[in-house]
């Protein structure tokens, strides 16, 4: 198989099945398939230190004409207030910032709370890479290639008690390291909270690097919130809290603005927003716009858990 490399770009040591399982995946389905079964998608853009982004991982929920968003937008074009409230704010003023050391604190109705070190916290968990379509509330949308470890891999090891009802995760408060906090542009710190069945279901996943890299600060290192069928603003970004709780936790974006953001903030094409419409999106990168999907394509996999709810009240 070819890969067709941008000549400025360096070629690396990787091989192209590893492009598309990952290298834990690969080194299994080398053994069970034979090497070479599997096609990749050719990385179309070259990060800033010369080597290649690597497209890592199984596609999930992806459409036909689905491909991974360049690095480069994925990487610059991002919300992240605490850094700023311009797209490119973020990959300017998080340079700085330090995603390490880093302490997460799983508490709340749980049998086993604890505070971890970053290092302690990931450690025994399964890290996998998976490719998840992104749709900001602001009616843009992405593909990524996200790495990371599902959310309920940390719940079940905190052991939630039969209380816990929702899961609260927030971002770190620290007006000096994120300078936007300084501004009361949002109700600091970032909230933002899943119902308990939403948070263990297994395509939410804590994303630790994209592209098979660490995650970019303005990214939301060290720890970012993924929820592909919701919302790009339920994905709280640099998160040292995860708490369980026996009510609906209030949400940032609820907070400051209840009649324009929901608790539940489901992609929905037939929602709109009350000051534009969400019946379509521009993909980063595209020049049509193309039509929102319900549950942003992945409602096979996610609607049961609605079913019976008014998903125009519970928006
Ligand atoms: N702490 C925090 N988390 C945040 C935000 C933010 O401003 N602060 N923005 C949200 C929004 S609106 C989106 S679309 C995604 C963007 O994530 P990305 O930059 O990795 O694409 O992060 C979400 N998480
Ligand atoms: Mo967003």
């Amino acid at each position: 198989m070819l890969i067709r490399r941008p000549d400025a770009c360096k070629s690396s040591e990787i091989t192209p099945e590893q492009h598309y399982v990952g290298r834990r995946k690969f080194l299994a389905a080398a053994g069970v398939l034979g090497i070479g079964a599997v096609a990749g998608f050719v990385p179309n853009a070259c990060a800033q230190d010369g080597q290649d982004p690597q497209v890592l991982g199984k596609p999930y929920g992806l459409q036909k004409d689905d491909k991974p968003t360049p690095w480069t937008d994925v990487t610059t074009y991002n919300n992240f207030y605490e850094f700023g409230t311009g797209k490119g704010d973020p990959v300017e003023n998080a340079k700085a910032f330090k995603p390490r050391p880093w302490t997460v604190m799983v508490d709340g109705l749980v049998a086993k709370p604890a505070q971890y070190q970053l290092e302690d916290f990931l450690k025994p968990l399964v890290v996998e890479d998976r490719i998840y379509r992104h749709r900001c509330v602001e009616a843009w949308s992405m593909v990524v290639p996200w790495r990371g470890i599902m959310l309920a891999d940390v719940l079940k090891r905190a052991q939630p008690t039969s209380q816990a009802k929702f899961v609260e995760l927030t971002t770190l408060y620290d007006p000096q390291r994120m300078p936007g906090q300084q501004r009361s542009v949002l109700a600091w710190p970032y909230v933002e909270g899943l119902r308990l069945d939403e948070a263990m279901h297994p395509l939410t996943m804590l994303a630790t690097g994209v592209y098979g890299r660490d995650l970019p600060n303005q990214n939301g290192a060290p720890l970012h919130l993924i929820v592909p069928w919701k919302y790009g603003f339920k994905g709280v970004k640099s998160i040292v809290r995860i708490r369980l709780v026996d009510r609906q936790p209030k949400n940032s974006w609820n907070i400051s603005n209840p009649s324009e953001y929901g608790f539940y903030s489901n992609v929905n094409p037939e929602v709109d927003h009350p000051r534009w419409t969400q019946a379509k999106e521009r993909r980063i990168g595209e020049f049509f716009k193309r039509p929102t999907l319900m549950f942003n394509g992945y409602a096979e996999q996610v609607a049961a858990m609605y079913a019976g709810m008014d998903l125009r009240k519970n928006y």
